[in-house]
């Protein structure tokens, strides 16, 4: 079993990427399976990649840098026994530094039969200034913990900014391999990035982690959210009734205006994810906004697993919003906009 680790901040495209990595690896005849970590009590990426055909497990309420690196042995383990996949993609929080994770791992001993593959660290393009500005040190160790750096959502730039910040991260890392992709669509870089990955593997301990620099595990998980002064929250709710696609996305978009408004009201610049996950009946919605400037995205992603379920969740990581907050924005916004159908 070879485990990848796809870090990187919240929202820079952690899930999209391992939705797309997996149908790849799975293209060429690899077994994969899929282990999310969330900050909140309740996951939402578990869920979506789950509809996405991929085999997951979720290990929710923290991080699995330190605290929960009991947890993560024992997924791992129950991961091996399972399915054991040729492929672990393991999907860390946003604020987590991912070679603390790594360096657990290691220390697991699973064995030989459990290869420790690259780690790779996305950059959300079109946010670099807003993350250098707010968050630059933790950003920049994110990058320097990576063998491979992905700067995504390059269909929201043009040629010069990814020009330069491409020349920023080899900057950061010189040793590490770069792309600059769009997770979301098909171009070219996405073969050669994911050759990149394969040969990390097939050559066995090819020296990609050679230029990463060791951390010493020894400070409460929290340091990660405070470094990047996080707030969190995650609710979930059972609607009452089934609905269809229209009214169900006509009730995600009102929680997710909500939520955005509340949000601004208190941080007018805020940056990392709002997510929230809709499955009822056959049809399963997901709506997200990674900062300040965007307007709610909705996309439908059926439900290729058969999961019967009524649920709604609603997930809240952002900068400078305390959790009190964020939990007060949520659970209004879930009561005003859908009373009729949340039973709570
Ligand atoms: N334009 C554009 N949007 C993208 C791309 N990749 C991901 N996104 C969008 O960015 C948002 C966040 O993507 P996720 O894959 O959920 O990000 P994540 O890193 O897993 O988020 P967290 O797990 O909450 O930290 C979603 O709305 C995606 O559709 C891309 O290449 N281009
Ligand atoms: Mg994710």
């Amino acid at each position: 079993m070879n485990i990848i680790l796809v870090s990187g901040f919240l929202g820079s495209g952690k899930t999209t990427s391992i939705i797309r990595m997996g149908n790849h690896f799975k293209s060429k005849g690899y077994s994969v399976a899929v282990l999310v970590n969330d900050i909140g009590d309740v996951g939402v990426d578990g869920q979506v990649i789950s509809n996405n055909g991929l085999e997951s497990k979720e290990i929710p309420r923290g991080c699995i840098c330190c605290t929960l690196k009991y947890a993560l042995e024992a997924n791992i383990s129950l991961v091996q026994a399972q399915f054991d996949p040729d492929i672990l993609l393991i999907e860390p929080t946003g604020v987590a530094f991912p070679l603390r994770i790594k360096e657990q791992i290691e220390k697991m001993d699973f064995g030989p039969e459990v290869n420790m593959g690259p780690i790779i660290s996305l950059i959300d393009g079109s946010k670099f200034g807003e993350l250098m500005e707010h968050s630059g040190d933790s950003i920049i160790k994110q990058v320097k913990n990576a063998d491979i750096v992905v700067l995504n959502k390059q269909d929201l730039l043009d040629r010069e900014q990814v020009a330069e910040i491409m020349s920023t991260i080899k900057d950061f890392n010189p040793d590490s391999a770069t792309f600059s992709l769009s997770m979301e669509s098909c171009d070219g870089s996405f073969n050669s990035f994911m050759e990149k990955i394969e040969s990390s593997f097939i050559e066995e301990n090819a020296n990609l982690s050679s230029n990463t620099t060791p951390i010493a595990c020894n400070t409460a998980c929290d340091d990660e959210f405070n470094h990047f002064n996080v707030g969190s929250y995650a609710g979930s709710y059972e609607l009452s009734a089934l609905l269809d696609g229209e009214t169900a996305s006509g009730l995600v978009l009102d929680v997710m205006q909500s939520v955005r408004s509340g949000i601004l009201d208190i941080n007018p610049q805020f940056l990392g994810h709002l997510k929230m996950f809709l499955h009822t009946g056959s049809v399963g919605l997901r709506v997200s906004v990674t900062s300040y400037k965007d307007q709610p995205k909705l996309e439908f992603i059926g439900s290729e697993n058969g999961n019967a379920g009524n649920t709604f969740t609603v997930f809240a990581a952002v900068t400078d919003v305390a959790r009190d907050n964020l939990e007060d924005i949520i659970e209004s916004a879930v009561n005003a906009s859908s009373s009729q159908f949340i039973a709570a």
